[in-house]
């Protein structure tokens, strides 16, 4: 199976995240994708390839205008105020309050993140549409008859809906790269989200469309990130009524009950018939991912993406979450060899 992956990832280095009341260096950090540049080698899964470049229209098919305006400027406009730290956001548009874009970057900041946690810094407008050209020459390789590609995308980009960034995304890559196929004429697409965390920029993306499946896999929303979205009783509206799935699941759910879970989503997708599958795959369903709490052991990574193969569907996998990093090019590449060997 072919990878898509560039250096550029690197660009993306921010060195503070809020948690737990404090400024600690991100989970989400460029020595992710060492790791499973490393296992990928030593698998010899097969070739590297680095990717190609696209103007910004297949972006703007997704994103907002003046949301991909916010991201190239943020970090330039927040060194002219003044501020010493990364750009972090501080007050929200909270209920009863007016949902009106502030001039300011303070205020536009909050205006356009979901969470406080994902620093805006140097190089992250850089890395983040380096990461959408990753998804995009991973989505053109499906045009052209491939069975499986891997987008090693990073940033992650699930939790980024038209308007909003956080959870460590900027731009939804996944679902960038299914309006591409869209575009590009393929009829249906499915996107079936096996983060830990649930998808809510992909599903707040496609929710009324029936065009492009969402199904997600998920730690319940009542105990888990993103928190305000990813409910059982979420299924679409208006003519993409039924074209969301969400398959919540309690803190520690173990291999036997997600698989359980997966096919259901797969029978859905079955029932779907799309031209082709793409897979937000985070492998922070794994037992000691230090921020989730589903108990995947490594070797469910290699039946995951056996019974993914099943669906028999042209498949790109674009890289979300996972943030155990001494196992997590093992967990990555189970799943890829998963999928390959079946
Ligand atoms: N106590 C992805 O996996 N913070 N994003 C969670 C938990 C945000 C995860 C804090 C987690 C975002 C792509
Ligand atoms: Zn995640």
């Amino acid at each position: 199976m072919e990878t898509i992956y560039s250096e550029n990832h690197n660009l993306r280095d921010a060195q503070t995240e809020l948690y737990g009341g404090q400024l600690v260096y991100p989970f989400e950090r460029p020595s992710r994708l060492d790791y499973i540049h490393a296992r990928l080698t030593e698998v010899g899964l097969g070739p590297i390839t680095a990717p190609d470049t696209f103007g910004m229209e297949p972006i703007l098919a997704v994103h907002d205008a003046e949301y991909v305006d916010f991201l190239q400027t943020a970090w330039d406009r927040w060194q002219a105020a003044g501020f010493q730290g990364e750009a972090i956001a501080s007050t929200w548009p909270a209920r009863r309050m007016v949902q009106a874009r502030p001039s300011g970057i303070d205020g536009q900041l909050g205006y356009y993140a979901l969470a406080a946690e994902t620093s805006i810094t140097q190089g992250t407008w850089r890395a983040a549409l380096s990461s959408v050209h990753v998804a995009l020459t991973g989505a053109e390789r499906l045009r052209t008859g491939t069975r499986g590609c891997f987008a090693l995308c990073r940033p992650p980009g699930h939790h980024a809906a038209k308007d909003l960034y956080g959870g460590y995304c900027f731009f939804n890559n996944a679902a960038i790269a299914a309006q591409h196929l869209r575009d590009t004429g393929m009829a249906r697409v499915a996107i079936l989200d096996v983060d830990f965390h649930h998808g809510n920029g992909t599903q707040d993306i496609f929710y009324d469309r029936a065009d492009v499946l969402f199904i997600s896999l998920h730690g319940t929303p009542e105990e888990a990130f993103p928190y305000f979205l990813g409910y059982a009783n979420e299924t679409g509206s208006g003519a993409g009524e039924g074209f969301t799935l969400n398959l919540p699941m309690p803190r520690g759910t173990g291999f036997e009950v997600w698989r359980t879970a997966l096919a259901t989503a797969l029978a859905r997708i079955a029932d779907y018939a799309p031209e082709a599958l793409i897979v937000s795959l985070g492998v922070d369903t794994f037992e000691t991912d230090p921020i989730s709490f589903f108990k995947l052991k490594s070797p469910d990574f290699i039946t995951m993406g056996a019974d993914i193969a099943e669906a028999g569907l042209p498949t790109l996998f674009v890289m979300e979450g996972g943030y155990d990093i001494a196992e997590i090019g093992i967990n990555t590449v189970n799943v890829l060899e998963g999928f390959q060997g079946h």
